[in-house]
Order: C-alpha cells, then structure tokens, then sequence
C-alpha cells in the first residue's frame, strides 16, 4: 500500500494523544513475549491446554471440576457477550479531536467547547447501521449513526446524530413501533439488515409522517460509500443558552471534508457479500495510512421569537431547516485521528445519552428528543449495568463529585463518612452559576394536558417534495430502483399497493414508474401537485469537494507477466503523492515479473492481492499498465476481464496505457466509444471515465479522471 509522506504524519501524530487518550492509559495493558499467564486472581498458570484429570497417565481420565484455572477459563468464555445495542447494533468507532474556528457561536452559547478556540476537546464517534444485528454486513441499505461523545472540561457531551436530516416518526412514543417494523419480522427473524420486507412498508405506508425520510433512506445516503464520507445531522432541535441566558433553537451539522459519496446498488449489494466488513476496515485504513478524515462542524440557528415563523413546526423531526430559509453557519471542525486499541471496552462499551449535555447547550419540546432523553440512559442500564457512566471509554475527564452510591460494579471508592446533602462538612455542595453550574433557560410553558401533536405536524409531503425535487437525474433514477427493488421484496400486496399511493403524494411521476416496476396502483393524475421547489444543498452533489480530489481512494493496478515496471512505479509514486492508495493485483499473490525480468528470479513486484481473493467492488479506480505479454495474459484471464467490465458497470474511472488500453478496449468490447489511439499517439482518449492513451505521458489526464469519476 502506498502511505503519505511524513510531514503529514507528523503533523497528526502530534494531536493523537488527547486527554481522553491520555486518561485510557491508566486502564491500557500492553503485554510482550516475557508475559507470562496468570490466573484473573493472578497465579502463574503452567498449563493452559489441558484440563486436570484423572489419568495412570497412558490413557485419558474422568476430568475434575476441582480444576479452577480450566473452570476460572470457561466461566469467562461462557459470560463474554453483552446484549447487543437494540438498535444501531452493527458500527465501528474512532477517536480524535474538535476545535472551533474562533468564538463566532458565543453570541448564542456559553458553551466552551462551542466557543473558545484554545480548546483541543477530544471525542470518540461512533458509526454504525440501525436494521441489522452485530454481525451484519456494512453496506446494507439503512441510515447510518454518527454517534459522537465530546469529552469536554465541563462534562460529556453526545451528539447523537445520524446521515440523514430527518426521522421517521415525529413522537417517541412511537420508536419501539418503528424498530419492531424495520427490524426482521417476528415470525422467522427475516431479512437482516434490510428495509425491504413487507413490515417496514407497511408501516410507513401506513405512517405517512415518514415519507420524506424514506425518500432520504432510499437515496444514494442510504449506501455510503464510506462513514469518512457521511454528512452529520443532530436531526433534534436543541437549544443554545448565552451568558445573558437567551436561548435560541439549534441544529447541529457535520460536512465531510471528502464531499459526500456513495456506491451504486450493485456494488453494495456485492461488498455485503465480498467484504462485510467494509466500511470499518475503510475507516480504520484511512486513518492508519495517515488520511484522518475531517468533518466541518456547523449549526442553524433560530431565535425563540422566530419560532413560529415558518410553514412547517420547527420542533418536527421530520422537517428540515431549508439553508435558503436558515443559513447554515460552520463554526468548528473535527478529526478522528487513532483507532481502537481493542474494539469491545472501547466501541461495544461506549454508550451515549441524547441527555448528556453541557452548560450553554439544552433541549427544546421536540418530542422525539424528549422521548430520547429518557431511552438512552435506560438502555445503558440494561447493556451495561447502572454504572456504565464509570466505564473508561464513557467516564468524563472533568472531576465527578455526588453522592451517588453502589449499584453493580461500583469502581469508585469515595473515602469519608458523608454520602448525602445538605452535610455539616459542605461535602459535595451544589455549585453555583459562578462556578458553572448547569442552568436551565427561564421558559413560560402554559398548557392543558393532552395526547396531541401541533397542527403543522400534520403536513407530511412538502418536504418530501422538495427533497425529491432537489435531486440529480441520476440520483433521482437511483432512488426510483431502490423504492422499486425495496417494494419488489414485499410479497403483500396491500402494502406494495399501498406504498405506491403514497409516493402519488410526493410525486407523480415517480409514482407511475414504481407502481409499473412493482405492480402497484398506477395513478392517473397526481394526488397533490408539485409545489416545484427545490434546494441544490440538498443533492450530495452540492458536498463536492472545492478543490477536486482522490485522497484515500483505492486504486487497483492490474498486472500480470510482463507488464511495464518504470510505469508502473511512476503512476504509484504519483497517486501516492495525492495520498491515494495503489493496490497491485496480478494472477497470484506473489512475485510478478516485469517485461525483460526472468521468471523466477530475485526481481519481481509482489501483488498484493490475486484476481481471485478481490473484487473491483472494493477499488475506486483501475489501472492497467502496457507490456505486451502482459496484456496478453490479461485478455486470457476471464476474471480480469471480469474486473474491467464490472469496474465500467460501475462507472468507476478506468486508466489504461499502451497495450493496457489494448486489453481494457477488448474487455469492454464498445467500439463505438475510442477507447484507444495508435499506439504511437500523444493523444490522450477520455470516454465514460476510462482514459487512455498510446504513450507514455499518461498520468495527469488519468489522476483528473480519477478525480471527477467516484460520485454517487
Ligand atoms: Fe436512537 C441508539 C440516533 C431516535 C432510542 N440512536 C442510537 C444510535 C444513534 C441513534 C446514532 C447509536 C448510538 C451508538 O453508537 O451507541 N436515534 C438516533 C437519531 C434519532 C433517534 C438521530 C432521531 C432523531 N432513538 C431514537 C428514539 C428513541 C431512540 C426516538 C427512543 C425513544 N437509540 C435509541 C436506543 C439506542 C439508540 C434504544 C440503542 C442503543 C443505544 O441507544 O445506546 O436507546
């Protein structure tokens, strides 16, 4: 694999010890080859591999339940697994850092880690699926979690945010409906990880608060093609609090450095199978290569007097914020820059609360949060046992003084005799707005009790409307096959029918091509006429990078026998060069022989991988370098072939030079498209994302292919 250059490593190396890092250590064991085994009461063990028994020592015994060190050995085996997360099961995690860019936000909070630019506060992210369970695949369709835990002086603060803007239900009472809807149906515990099933259309067929998050999970969000590549969005309304103790309504956003990105269907469908774990080991190469991803941290902001101003309740978590109604403000950015030491303290124990928030940051009467804010605390309880706030990966590093006591796994020890307030020593007395106390903004709340929601919680379709509008041709189409492919796994026809007529709300023709991919009802004028509206911040287009490029993109070099080494080496150390990865796959994975090289000699370049052990799925780019009997190979070898045209299908960008565009010409067999100048020719050739060119001075026209290919 190609790395980055050092300069760039040492610049991150320098923040990867956050304080968070840095409080891990006291819990951190690092063991060597002088470790000996212990007991967990710490007795050497001599012999770890056979039970003690009864033997005359020629023939094998009854086995004795004396033996404490094979019983200690068992007993932990058998306790190792915790209930699994009840939803959001599936994710992986990484450390890093959060820094504002000055204190522009300090006019609406008071909130340090919002406002004081001389902070480094640390923070661990947590990316995960919801549908599946633990072991599922990475890349199934879904939204995505974009938990994130600020470890901040005055306290913890979670984040705990997803990919998507929106939600599907406005009330929390409603969640465990939702869950048992979208998770496998009850009867035979089908599909895993996946929406497309007869209950979760059912429900949002029936539910059609849910439309305009459908239309976003069903877009190219619902398949990213890497969590580096993921928007964040807080989803709730929260509040912001000054010094003066106003309050305004915020929502929080993350914009990936990367731009937004996706797979096409196929590919995921594919990687679920070839790779499960793709998106985790993508986080984790990125970060190891020296590539930390980078998100900017930004918010929307409402004043309380404008609260009523819109056309739609600013407290629904199924609406947006239209940009073009509420600018979006970046006020920070954020790092993750190490991974995991070890994956189960670390990403299955760390745990988030929607209630965990700091001074100069507080909630509204969004009913979804409200409902949040009481699950996520209860949910540790059962997961991790009442003092799961204690467990390293979650414990603050700020002071934490109450008196709270005992409970299952209690690791403090509190020395003294007082454990209650108010006590004659002032022990753990209550501190004041001075010392920073948490305060809860003044708000006049008048009401009769009643089971309701407000009236603007009743429009369902605008929004769903103007995201629809707001799509490329090509993301629309994408959205279209993946409501159609969803649907065509829903064997009920009430609920494949019904779904059909509520997409005639969002648009007609939309709804015509679905119901006419999956036999649903075929309307004949629209249900609501389209409002026309559309928002371009709303297509991940909008998230391209300014400047364009192919940093951290995988880039497969296909080789065999023959092949052109001086090229070969050039366009790596070039890729590399724009931190790119470069991948060599040949017909073995072992040496491969450059043209003029002797077969079997010291010489050689060893592929990283064989045509066989990786699939184009798991590649951005390809490359195929010249040689002539290199070339040959590869026109003979159907699973290169296979790699080619599969790479095409998935318009990925396709570099070739020489006898490379010989064979990528043969494999694509288009003659329509001039894939391939005389060999002679300075002419570089760029059709449907596949370059090529005759001669040598290939590269540059290849890297600005490469950098406009990957896309939704
Ligand atoms: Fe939730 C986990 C995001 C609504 C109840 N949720 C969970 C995680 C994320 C979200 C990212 C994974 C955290 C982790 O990595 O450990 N959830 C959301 C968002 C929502 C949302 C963005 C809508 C705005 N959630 C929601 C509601 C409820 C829950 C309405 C309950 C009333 N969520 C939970 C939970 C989970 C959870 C059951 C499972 C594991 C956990 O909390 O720690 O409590």
């Amino acid at each position: 694999m190609s790395s980055i250059t050092s300069a760039v490593k040492g610049a991150i190396s320098s923040v990867v010890n956050t304080a968070k890092v840095n409080d891990l250590k006291s819990n951190t064991v690092e063991h060597t080859s002088s470790s000996e085994l212990t007991t967990d009461h710490g007795v050497k063990v001599g012999d770890t591999d056979n039970w003690l028994k009864v033997s005359d020592g020629s023939s094998t015994g009854p086995s004795l339940l004396e033996d404490q060190i094979a019983r200690e050995k068992i007993h932990r085996f058998d306790h190792e697994r915790i209930p699994e997360r009840v939803v959001h099961a599936r994710g992986t995690g990484a450390h890093g850092y959060f820094k504002v860019f000055d204190n522009r936000a300090s006019k609406y909070t008071c909130a340090p880690v919002l406002t004081d630019p001389s902070r480094t506060t640390p923070i661990f992210v947590r990316f995960s699926t919801v549908q599946g369970s633990k072991g599922s695949a990475d890349t199934v369709r879904d939204v995505r979690g974009f938990a994130m835990k600020f470890y901040t002086d005055e306290g913890i603060w979670d984040l705990v945010a997803n990919d998507i803007p929106v939600f599907f239900i406005q009330d929390a009472i409603k969640f465990p409906d939702f869950v048992h809807a979208v998770k496998p149906e009850p009867h035979n515990e089908v599909p895993q990880g996946q929406t497309a099933h007869n209950n979760f259309w059912d429900f949002v067929g029936l539910q059609p608060e849910s439309a305009h998050m459908v239309m976003w999970a069903m877009s190219d969000r619902g398949v990213p093609r890497s969590y580096r590549m993921m928007q964040g969005f807080g989803v709730n309304t929260f509040t912001l609090i000054n010094s003066e103790g106003q309050r305004v309504f915020v929502k929080f956003h993350m914009i990936p450095e990367l731009g937004v990105h996706s797979l096409v269907w196929d590919e995921a469908l594919k990687i679920a199978g070839q790779d499960p774990d793709f998106h985790r080991k993508d986080l984790n190469e990125a970060i190891e290569a020296g590539c930390p991803p980078k998100w900017t941290f930004a918010i929307q902001v409402i004043e309380e007097k404008d609260e009523h101003n819109f056309d739609f309740d600013i407290l629904d978590a199924t609406k947006i914020w239209p940009e073009s109604l509420v600018p979006v403000m970046p006020i920070g950015e954020f790092v993750l820059n190490r991974t995991v030491d070890e994956f189960f303290p670390e990403v299955e124990q760390v745990a988030f609360c929607t209630s965990h928030v700091v001074p100069g940051i507080g909630f509204s009467d969004d009913p979804l949060l409200q409902g949040r804010n009481f699950s996520y605390f209860d949910t540790q309880i059962t997961r991790l046992g009442i003092n799961w706030e204690q467990i390293p990966i979650n414990r603050p590093i700020c002071p934490v003084m109450n008196h709270n006591r005992d409970g299952s796994r209690q690791h403090r020890i509190t020395k003294g005799s007082i454990n209650y307030w108010p006590n004659r020593d002032n022990i753990g007395h209550p501190a004041t707005p001075e010392t920073g106390a948490y305060l809860e903004a003044k708000q006049k709340i008048i009401g009769m009790k009643q089971r309701i929601r407000g009236s603007k919680f009743q429009e369902h379709f605008n929004q769903a409307q103007l995201f629809y509008n707001s799509l490329t041709p090509v993301e629309k189409l994408h959205l279209i096959k993946a409501i159609s492919f969803e649907l065509d796994h829903c064997d009920d026809q009430r609920v494949y029918e019904g779904y059909t007529k509520i997409l005639n709300h969002i648009d007609f023709d939309l709804a015509k091509t679905v119901a006419q991919n999956v036999n649903g009802v075929i309307p004949d004028s629209p249900a609501r006429p389209n409002h026309g509206k559309s928002d371009p911040t709303l297509s991940q287009f909008y998230y391209a990078p300014k400047t364009p490029t192919i940093a951290t993109r995988r880039i497969a070099i296909l080789i065999a026998d023959g092949f052109n080494e001086t090229e070969v080496t050039a366009i790596r150390a070039i890729f590399a060069s724009a931190l790119a990865t470069t991948w060599v796959i040949g017909p073995r994975r072992g040496k491969i022989y450059a043209a003029g090289q002797t077969l079997g000699s010291g010489q050689g370049l060893v592929a990283d991988h064989h045509f066989e052990g990786q699939r184009s799925t798991m590649f951005d780019a390809l490359y195929v370098p010249s040689g002539m009997e290199h070339a040959k190979a590869l026109v003979e070898n159907g699973r290169a072939i296979h790699w080619i045209r599969e790479a095409f299908g998935h318009c990925k960008a396709i570099g070739a030079i020489g006898e490379g565009a010989a064979v990528v010409q043969h494999a694509l067999g288009l003659p329509e498209v001039q894939l391939f100048s005389s060999p002679d020719s300075d002419n570089v050739v760029a059709s449907y994302g596949v370059v090529t060119t005759g001669k040598y001075d290939f590269t540059s026209a290849a890297t600005d292919a490469l950098k406009i290919a990957p896309g939704p």
